[in-house]
């Protein structure tokens, strides 16, 4: 019997999924660590359990459940993606990755078809480096790119420390790190961009992802009265940071291409509408798909807060947060996930992530590519997230041809 995959079992555990960590605005809240995000967690776990999957868990988090192959010797091929979110999270961000995987586990059991290769379904921690940066950190310290103590150390937005989070949720694992490492990785993601809606495609073959550099910049300026302290004399952290943010954007349409910039994030002190702001704290997000044309645009705008910083009188301070090189997949399985939406007649391309995803790291240690399905209007990172049912039904029949080709693979 040929292996299907369930719509509705798919579609209702996306919704039970989303429905976890709900905001008043529909968002889907699951920031890293928190409790939401042991919920999430502890629900996924109980259908890995139900799927009779072996779950282990590592000392980041990262839960990893086996379906075991015919030869136990060799490596599982392995999917699967986050379930944290952002704060404005949509409901399929990530948790198709996951739930899709777990749904060509459910049709190869229905279908009671045995593989060569183990399979595992893994979700990594904290992908979004929303609370804790950098994003897509789990799987970072999974392939080695992260020390684990370095991680387990980092400070959140919001005061607190990885490792005590982790152990406060119930999920700091004792499975060896970096293992099982995999004979290959596939990862099924909304596109959260626009090219797929736009161009009338149904998935996208990835075959590379944009690199990624993430700064903090703390300004120092003086808090002075609004009202009485002349312009000339104003040492503005306000100021100075909404300088940045326009700078910024100035230098991504110059630069052109596929350079963009963001300002997500800016807090300032004291924060009052009659008080020069004393302290800014934002952060800057620049990526483009060409190494060297990043390098510039953080060198341009180092310039830019030297010359900033003397203008306005202020003390800045730069912190990295994140930085990763554009990436390269695996084009043989990006030519597998094209043979395998041409047998289901999906209208496929190539394409690039602009988004980070756990498969760059994963990249690291195995063959790799993702497979993109697309989001109505590109939404993404905000509670309007869509992806038609059909395009995600399709997704994952696409994940089940591609993992189950792999599965089957000798060497
Ligand atoms: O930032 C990103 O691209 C991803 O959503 N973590
Ligand atoms: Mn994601
Ligand atoms: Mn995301």
């Amino acid at each position: 019997m040929n292996p299907a995959i369930d719509r509705r079992r798919l579609l209702d555990r996306l919704d039970a999924l989303a429905a976890i960590g709900r905001q008043p605005s529909g968002a889907c809240c699951r920031l890293a660590l928190t409790d939401d995000d042991r919920a999430g967690r502890d629900q996924v776990v109980a259908w890995m359990r139900a799927l009779g999957l072996a779950v282990s868990i590592d000392p980041i988090g990262n839960i990893f459940a086996l379906r075991a192959g015919r030869r136990p010797e060799l490596a599982p091929v392995m999917t699967g993606s986050h379930i944290d979110t952002v704060r404005t999270g949509g409901a399929y961000d990530g948790n198709l990755g996951v739930l899709a995987g777990l749904e060509v586990v459910a049709a190869l059991n229905d279908a009671a078809i045995d593989t060569e290769r183990g399979l595992v379904v893994a979700v990594f921690t904290d992908e979004e480096g929303a609370r804790f940066a950098p994003d897509m950190l789990g799987s970072l310290v999974f392939v080695g790119g992260l020390p684990l103590d370095q991680a387990l150390a980092m400070r959140s937005i919001d005061g607190a420390i990885l490792g005590d989070e982790l152990r406060r949720i119930g999920y700091a694992g004792t499975a060896p790190l970096g293992e099982p490492l995999p004979h290959a990785f596939v990862e099924l993601h909304i596109e959260q961009g626009p090219v797929l809606d736009a161009e009338g495609f149904r998935i996208g073959a990835v075959e590379d992802l944009q690199g990624i550099s993430w700064q903090e910049i703390r300004i120092r300026g003086q808090s002075n009265h609004a009202g009485t302290t002349p312009m000339r004399l104003r040492h503005d952290a306000g100021h100075a940071a909404a300088a940045i943010s326009c700078f910024v954007r100035e230098l991504a349409r110059e630069m052109g291409g596929s350079q963009v910039a963001t300002v997500g994030k800016v807090d300032l002190v004291p924060n009052l509408v009659n008080v020069i702001a004393a302290q800014a704290t934002l952060t800057v997000d620049l990526r483009n798909t060409d190494e060297a044309r990043l390098q510039q645009a953080e060198a341009r705008l180092a310039g830019f807060l030297a010359q900033l910083a003397e203008s306005e009188g202020v003390d800045i301070a730069c912190r990295p947060l994140a930085r990763f090189e554009p990436v390269r997949f695996d084009g043989g399985i990006a030519a597998r996930i094209e043979a395998v939406a041409d047998r289901h007649g999906l209208a496929r391309r190539r394409m690039t992530s602009g988004a980070g995803h756990d498969a760059q790291m994963l990249a690291r240690v195995c063959p790799t590519a993702m497979i993109f399905v697309p989001s109505v209007g590109g939404i993404s990172h905000n509670p309007a997230e869509h992806t038609e049912p059909d395009d995600l039904v399709a997704g994952a029949n696409v994940l089940l041809g591609t993992l189950l080709d792999l599965c089957h693979e000798e060497n």
